[in-house]
């Protein structure tokens, strides 16, 4: 099969997570993962992808969390937003941009479409009793409200949905229902609310769906059930402080104040994905070329979410699209169900949960740390039910299959070329039946590879994959080149010509999976002209997705690595996986008799690191002194350029923290300095120090400050 022509153009989504808390794997199984395999399975085809996510940073999840903790909307996005991107990009998610839907672009293309809708008479104007909570002062949309379910009488239903059995509610369907603010009792007081009137869009709905019959079933199942119950009118804005505001021209059109009304998160956050285009369009300098994705019929644009989006994002957010008329609809929703944790459901108010930051630094040790847990999750996504993570799976899965399958199929590969060959890929002559079945199962493997990913069943597409590995340590133990190597040098040198092209293929066909294993594999085998799976161009001379059927590698080409390199991956020993199940049940024993209040987050703290001795410790100058400027660094969103004086000179220091804090927060502060640093140069700035700060767990960086005099020998 030939690579498809580059006209192919891709907008591929990933849901936008909230910021008001760390992501975990319940998410990165449902949406994330799945999609960013998708997306660089796509690039390495040659296509045409953007891939565009971001953070949801409106709505009453934000502000209930600022509320809860005293704090303000802002300073929870703010927290969250760099930590959940930094994060993402640690995991090798590969976004062509990840936007915030607190971005200026953002509101303006909310309130743009919301005045487009406006203009054409797409929305419905209401004036309805609503609750409202008398001692709050505050009307409680959505989250604020929590009472019985009217549809399995579940206690703690929400005011927008009943988590449950899944139902999607409003507020005054609650029974018995009591502020979250207050536990008042709210009142029934009157408001006026624009309504997207889903049930006159079901019928054109239903027609779109029906063009979609190859949609995965569970996501065409619930969309089913949703136009049986027939679709209800669903309120677009809300009285709450924090949103993006109904624009005053469009609330005036209706005789209406726009003041203290906001527009419905499930609104805005979809808008999201198109502001991202925007945004990451301009940076191209290409500001227009956002138009090309979502306004021609040519763009395929597939949304990646959890189960408990379908909704928003099969009828909602389309009806939306097929109002304003100028935008293409999605041409698939694969969404994914939950994943369970050691059998249990997921809970952050539980602390069941394995959160993406602790994974990587508990696991930064490893070799490819991210490569380990993409793959065992990859392998075991909740695509068709609900799906169980183990750590006994995931060590099972990278010490079996990665290290034993895979890893040891290149090693050995590897070596014999080293020892034997000069470290050259040996010529193939004469191949024998055994030769050639190894070169047809190659052959076929990208198109079958690629038949799974584009049908969105991505751990088949997985298990495929480490299916060609498994061949190839099949055909290395049944051809014997040990033996060979004696008996029968060509027989030898085919078997390891063979096998090296079959881990030159590999190289290409798991970098979706394993992007940094792959990358380094491709190294040893000194395979330079691949295509990336990474955003930007490729040379057109690059080998692609479908050129990884044939030889990728010349006989004779030389090898560069050592024979006795390292292997790919390491394996996991008991006691890591014992110490992580421990982690799970300690933090859910401890939640347990703790405040609901304070459960949402990880708690614990960095585990202590390994002793060092008082040489060491003294190896240190730390000095005291004072901040005298500061200034953003052009360029660089994280860092800020200060000056301080430590009593003996002035330095100048970059400090990364510029997305927690202001300038004017740093300077005058009396802190204390990592004098002897090697200078450091950034964004063409020469860093001479570094200050100490604490880093609480939630990554809010605290000063270490002291009213010691400047150039004090802090020990
Ligand atoms: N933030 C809900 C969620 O995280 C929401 C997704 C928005 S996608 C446009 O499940
Ligand atoms: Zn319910």
């Amino acid at each position: 099969m030939a690579d498809p022509s580059s006209s192919d153009r891709f907008l591929v989504t990933a849901a936008l997570p909230y910021a008001n808390g760390p992501i975990h794997i319940g998410h990165l199984a449902g949406a994330y993962l799945p999609a960013d395999l998708y997306v660089r399975y796509q690039r390495l085809t040659g296509r045409d992808v953007a891939f565009v996510c971001g953070s949801d940073e409106m709505g009453v999840a934000i502000l209930m969390r600022a509320l809860r903790e005293d704090r303000t909307p802002e300073d929870i996005i703010d927290t969250y937003h760099p930590q959940i991107r930094d994060n993402f990009e640690r995991f090798g998610m590969s976004f062509d941009h990840y936007g915030r839907t607190s971005s200026d672009t953002h509101t303006e293309t909310t309130q743009d479409f919301f005045r487009v809708l406006d203009g054409k008479d797409a929305f419905e104007l209401k004036t309805e009793e609503q609750l409202y909570d008398p001692e709050a002062e505050m009307f409680l949309a959505d989250r604020f409200v929590t009472g019985t379910c009217p549809v399995c009488g579940y206690e703690e239903a929400y005011g927008d949905q009943c988590e449950q059995c899944g139902s999607t509610l409003s507020p005054t369907e609650l029974e018995d229902p009591r502020s979250t603010l207050t536990d008042a009792t709210p009142e029934l007081r009157e408001t006026t609310h624009w309504y997207l009137p889903l049930e006159e869009m079901q019928p054109p709905l239903e027609d779109w769906i029906d063009t979609h019959p190859e949609w995965k079933n569970n996501v065409l199942g619930q969309i089913q059930s949703w136009f049986n119950d027939g679709l209800k009118s669903r309120a677009i804005t809300r009285d709450v402080p924090w949103g993006v505001p109904v624009p005053e021209e469009v609330a005036a059109r209706h005789g209406l104040e726009a003041e203290g009304k906001v527009i419905y998160v499930w609104f805005d956050a979809p808008i999201g994905y198109i502001s991202a285009t925007k945004e990451w369009a301009a940076q191209q300098g290409t500001p227009n070329a956002w138009t090309d994705y979502w306004q021609d019929e040519d763009t395929t644009l597939v949304h990646f979410i959890g189960k408990d989006n379908i909704i928003f994002h099969c009828l909602m957010f389309p009806s939306m699209l097929m109002e304003h008329g100028d935008y293409v609809l999605p041409d698939n929703v694969p969404a994914n169900e939950f994943l369970t944790l050691e059998g249990e459901k997921l809970s952050t108010s539980r602390g069941w949960a394995v959160w993406l930051h602790e994974y990587l630094d508990d696991f930064a040790d490893e070799r490819h740390t991210a490569d380990l847990l993409r793959y065992a999750l990859a392998a075991t996504l909740p695509e068709t039910a609900d799906a169980d993570f183990r750590w006994e799976e995931f060590q099972r899965r990278v010490n079996g299959e990665l290290a034993n399958v895979f890893g040891n199929f290149v090693h050995r590969t590897l070596t014999f070329a080293h020892r034997y060959f000069d470290g050259e890929v040996p010529p193939l002559q004469a191949p024998s039946a055994a030769d050639r079945a190894m070169l047809d199962a190659l052959q076929d493997a990208p198109a079958a590879v690629a038949a799974a990913y584009d049908d969105f069943r991505t751990r088949d597409a997985v298990s495929e994959t480490m299916g060609l590995a498994r061949r190839g340590n099949q055909y290395f133990n049944e051809t014997e080149p040990w033996h060979t190597h004696d008996t029968d040098p060509q027989a030898c040198a085919n078997t390891i010509h063979i096998s090296l092209q079959v881990c030159a293929s590999l190289a290409v066909l798991l970098e979706p999976v394993v992007p940094s294993a792959a990358a380094a594999l491709r190294t040893r085998l000194g395979l330079t002209d691949v295509r990336t799976s990474t955003p930007g161009p490729d040379p057109p001379s690059a080998a692609g997705w479908h050129d990884a059927g044939t030889p990728l590698l010349a006989a004779g080409a030389s090898l560069p690595a050592d024979p006795e390199a390292d292997p790919l991956f390491q394996k996991i020993d008991d006691d890591t996986i014992e110490a992580q199940i421990e982690k799970l049940r300690d933090r859910a024993a401890r939640h347990e008799s703790s405040s609901p209040d304070t459960t949402d987050m990880p708690d614990d703290l960095d585990a202590l690191s390994a002793p060092i001795s008082f040489d060491d410790f003294m190896a240190l100058d730390l000095r005291a002194g004072t901040i005298t400027a500061a200034e953003p660094v052009p360029d660089a969103d994280t860092l800020l350029c200060l000056q301080v004086d430590i009593g003996l000179e002035e330095r100048q220091i970059l400090a990364g923290v510029a997305e927690q804090m202001a300038p004017d927060d740093l300077v005058g502060l009396n802190i204390v300095v990592v004098a002897n640093m090697e200078p450091k140069e950034m964004f063409g700035l020469e860093s001479q120090g570094m200050v100490l700060m604490a880093e609480e767990p939630d990554g809010t960086f605290v000063p270490v400050t002291t009213d010691a005099e400047n150039g004090s020998v802090v020990r």
